[in-house]
């Protein structure tokens, strides 16, 4: 992928320079972080127990954590989302729970953080890495998206929120799902792409090409670099 041509105060991000609109505006920005859990990212957790390499899924992190620190200087708004369920598995689908158990890793079933993916269980936790800070909002899904059955479209149109930019875990999974829904609703979009990572290297790559696809159908692709980079100026 080649970057196209970067205009002072935008990213060099494919497959057009980041934002379309102008030139970033940390007003109207927020940084999401999806899903930075024990469960996606941690020994012992979902991931793990399904028996994914945990370095794809950690790979984000250090980058993640450059960006988190430079968008709070810079007074961004900050979200983090957390998969999980209710302690009773009421917010389970019944499918969501029977692939889980299928594959071995079972939505609800003990392991060595807690119960798999439920609410309030060292597992369910984010990762000390990328943590929230007092002040930053944290929105808990019970599905892939963040938008469904949650109140973030609320608290970013309430923020005056009309750009965001992703990290997070897993690139071909939560991040997208929530980057195609924030796409749908209008949100100009831009995913980081050494800030996530898949359970599958291929799926990564190819995540991020479908952003990028028909001149950006669902946003920009950057590195953690080239945003810092315009947002240094
Ligand atoms: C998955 C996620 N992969 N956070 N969840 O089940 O991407």
């Amino acid at each position: 992928m080649t970057a196209t041509i970067q205009p002072v105060g935008t990213v060099a991000s494919v497959p057009y320079a980041w934002p379309y609109d102008g030139v970033i505006d940390a007003d109207h920005t927020a940084l999401i972080c999806i899903d930075w859990q024990t469960d996606f990212c941690g020994p012992g957790g979902y991931v793990d127990t399904m028996g994914y390499d945990l370095n794809l899924t950690r790979a984000g992190l250090g980058p993640t954590a450059l960006v988190l620190a430079a968008v709070r200087a810079a007074g961004w708004l900050v979200i983090h989302t957390r998969e999980g369920h209710r302690p009773d598995l009421a917010d389970c689908p019944p499918n969501k729970l029977w692939r889980s158990k299928n594959i071995g890793a079972g939505i609800g079933d003990a392991g060595p953080c807690g119960r798999i993916l439920v609410r309030g269980e060292p597992g369910w936790e984010i990762v000390p890495e990328v943590a929230p800070i007092d002040g930053e909002l944290i929105v808990d899904k019970p599905g892939k998206g963040a938008f469904y059955a949650t109140d973030l479209d609320l608290l970013l149109r309430r923020n005056e929120i009309t750009h965001l930019v992703f990290t997070g875990i897993t690139t071909d999974v939560c991040v997208h799902t929530t980057m195609r829904e924030a796409n749908d609703r209008g949100y100009e979009c831009l995913v980081l792409s050494d800030c996530t990572g898949a359970t599958d290297p291929a799926n990564h790559e190819a995540a991020l090409k479908m952003v990028t696809m028909q001149g950006g159908v669902f946003g920009a692709v950057a590195s953690s670099v080239q945003l810092l980079a315009a947002m240094a100026g």
